[in-house]
Parts: structure tokens; sequence; C-alpha cells
């Protein structure tokens, strides 16, 4: 290809300061080094995340930086040392890595790669720079994703190969939001069929959850939300029941208790408060409920429990991407949802040029999309 090992002019939208909405500019993306991958990024969701990031929640992030973990793209150029991927091939971005050698890839009982971008407290590359420039300033990275630029850098333990078929404007959503919440609901809490469950958050990580408890068999999925505009695809998705907390005099645990007898068998928090963190374990049955925590709160939120009610045999666990190992996952995700056993395009309610990136966020925090997806 004609750009390979040249620098590439495109546009991203870069968020210059924490707190300023992003802004569409042309940027440098510069070729990959060793064990990266470029890709050129042909469609991306809109995050939470990528919202905390706008709102500058993450004390650790520097600025100007490019978002965007939610995409799906297509190789355009590897560097030395890459094997996996070839230009050409689909893939998705990984918003944490599988090396497949650390201790925990090793371990069955973790997806925590300890290569992460969380273990150094910077967004650059693992080589220390960034492949981005903007009106000759370094722009940084994110999670080492960043899909909000139409070309990319990425290491190459953080992608993953999928089917040459899958169509990049709807399997993007595997970046992020439905493996999280689907993964939250199979894998971490392994719901079991006939039990009770009850969400916390009906954005698009809570519904995937619903999707994935219901997969599990669960009898009764309760969504919590205060907006009742979400309860509709709630239940088109498998809710038996939806509950606003702001129609209810005494606290939610206490009406999920007297629904439930003495408690959800599992509850998940996908909105990243503390207090529905607190109200999500409280939700859970007196015993062995189980409570996942999967939405992220702002950083240097501490959570308060009673340890009595741990030791009383209530469990209190949480994850990161669904716990899956994400690059052995994704692309068998991908798989089952080209043979129609899982349904992500329920969770699109939105489908924009990438100029409209600002709309999307828009979208997003007045509660009326779930996933807004962005075309190059
Ligand atoms: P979203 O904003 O689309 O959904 C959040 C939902 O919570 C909305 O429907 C709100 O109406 C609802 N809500 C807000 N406040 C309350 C309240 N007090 N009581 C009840 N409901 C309320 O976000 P999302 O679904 O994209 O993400 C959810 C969280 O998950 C968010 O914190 C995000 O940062 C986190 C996340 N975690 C991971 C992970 O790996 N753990 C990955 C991706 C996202
Ligand atoms: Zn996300
Ligand atoms: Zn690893």
């Amino acid at each position: 290809m004609a750009t390979v090992g040249k620098v590439i002019k495109c546009k991203a939208a870069i968020i210059w300061e924490a707190g300023k909405a992003p802004s569409i500019e042309e940027v440098e993306v510069a070729p990959p080094r060793s064990h990266e991958v470029r890709v050129k990024i042909v469609a991306t969701g809109i995050c939470r995340t990528d919202d905390h990031v706008v709102k500058g929640f993450f004390p650790d992030i520097n600025y100007p930086v490019i978002a965007g973990h939610e995409g799906a793209g297509i190789v355009e150029s590897v560097g030395p040392g890459v094997t996996y991927v070839k230009p050409g091939d689909k893939i998705i971005p990984l918003s944490f890595p599988q090396c497949g050698e650390c201790t925990c890839c090793l371990s069955p009982k973790t997806n925590f790669c300890l290569k992460t971008h969380m273990k150094h407290p910077q967004n650059l590359m693992p080589d220390k720079t960034s492949r981005f420039t903007c009106r000759g300033k370094q722009i940084y990275h994110f999670l080492w994703t960043s899909t909000f630029s139409e070309y990319t850098v990425i290491p190459d333990i953080s992608i993953a190969k999928i089917d040459k078929n899958a169509p990049l404007d709807k399997v993007c959503l595997f970046g992020c939001g439905f493996p999280t919440g689907y993964g939250a609901a199979i894998n971490t809490a392994k719901v079991e069929p006939g039990s009770s469950c009850a969400i916390f958050g009906l954005g698009g990580v809570g519904l995937s959850i619903i999707m994935g408890c219901k997969t599990a068999g669960a009898s009764r999925i309760i969504g919590v939300d205060i907006n009742k505009d979400k309860f509709t695809k709630a239940r088109e998705l498998g809710a038996t029941e939806c509950i606003s907390p702001e129609d209810f005099k005494k606290p939610i645990n206490e009406v999920l208790a007297e629904m439930t007898g003495l408690g959800v068998d599992y509850a998940f928090e996908a909105i990243g408060h503390t207090d529905t963190e607190a109200a999500a374990f409280l939700s859970c049955h007196l015993g062995h409920g189980v409570c996942v925590l999967v939405g992220d709160p702002p950083a240097g939120a501490k959570l308060s429990i009673i340890p009595f009610q741990l030791m009383s045999g209530r469990k209190l666990i949480g994850c990161f991407l669904g716990g899956w190992k994400l690059r052995d996952a994704i692309p068998k995700l991908v798989s089952d949802y080209m043979e129609k056993k899982i349904n992500i395009d329920v969770l699109i309610t939105h489908v924009l040029p990438f100029e409209k990136i600002d709309e999307g966020f828009q979208l997003l925090c007045s509660g009326k999309s779930i996933r807004s997806v962005l075309l190059y």
C-alpha cells in the first residue's frame, strides 16, 4: 500500500483539555513501530468511559488526548515482529491486552494482563512515545486504542483478529460495551438457571448484562434505572420487571428484598456510583448473594461496607471487560454474532457520521441513546 512506512494525515477528535468537547482536527499518524499495528478504523461506538475522559474523571490521563475504545477496523500496516495479523485483516482494538505470557495471562482465573497500560501512569504507547501529532503538538493515546482517529496505532497484544465477513459497523460494540456486560453475567457471576438477578443501570453495559442473565437461564431479571425510557428495551432483551428507585420511599435494596424474599441471587452495578454499588451489594440474598461491580466510579471514590455482610456469606466481586481473555474471546463472540447466536444490533440506537461525535456524546448524556456508532 502507498501509505506503508509513511505518516498518514487523517481526521480525529481531539480533547484538548479536560472538560472541553472533542474537536475534529487533522492529525498525523506515524507508522507502527516494533510489535505495533496501524489500523484504519471504520466504525466506533461511544461508551460512557469516553465521556469520563471528556469530563476529566481520570487523574492519570494526560491531555490533549484522542479517546475512543469501542471500534473496529482494517489493518493498514504492521511494524517489525508482528506475526498475528497482516494488512487487510479485520480487527477489533482491545481496551485491555492479552500478552499470553505474564502470570495473569497464564492463569485461567483472571484476564488482568500485567502488560496493561494501567501499569504505566501515562497514556502513551508501550515505548513511552506517541504516534499522534496535531498542529506540531504531541497528542496522547487512550487505552492503546484511540478509536476516535480514522487511523490509529495499537500494540499487537491489544488487537483481536476477527472474521473477514464481520460487519464492522456492528461488531465495533465487541470492543467494550457488549462483552463487558455479557461477560459479567456469564464469566464473573456465573449466573445459574432459575436464579434471580438485579441490574442497576440500563445503559449499553446493563442491557448486555440482561442478555447474559437471560442466556444463563435466570428466571427473574429485575432492571433498575431512574430513566424509565430504558425499560422498554430492557424488557425486550429479557428483563422480567423494571423499577425506578424514585418511585419508592424506602431504599431500593429493601424494595428488592421484599420483591424476592431475602434478596436476589445476583446483583450487578453498571452505573458507576458508590451509593448504587452499596445498594446493589445490600440487594443480594443474605448468606450467598453475589454482587458484581462493573460501573466505573470517579477516581478516589471509596465504597463503605460492613464486614459482617461479607462474613455472613455475601460476595462482592468486580471485573474488567467482562472477565474475558479478550484476544481469545472476541473472535469467538464475533463468530457467535455471525451465526446469530447473539444479537448486538439492538444496542445500536443511532448511527452518525464521525463529524457528529459531539451529537453522539450529547445523546449519551441526555439518556436518549444506548450506543451511537460513528462511521468514518
Ligand atoms: P450509560 O450512561 O449508558 O448507562 C448508565 C445508566 O445508569 C443510565 O441508563 C442511567 O439512567 C442510569 N443511572 C444513572 N444514575 C442512576 C441511579 N442513581 N440509579 C439508577 N440508575 C441510574 O453507561 P454505560 O452502560 O455505557 O456504562 C455503564 C458503566 O459501566 C459506566 O460507569 C462505565 O464507565 C462502566 C464501564 N465499565 C467497564 C468495565 O470494564 N468494568 C467497561 C465499560 C464501561
Ligand atoms: Zn467502554
Ligand atoms: Zn499478559
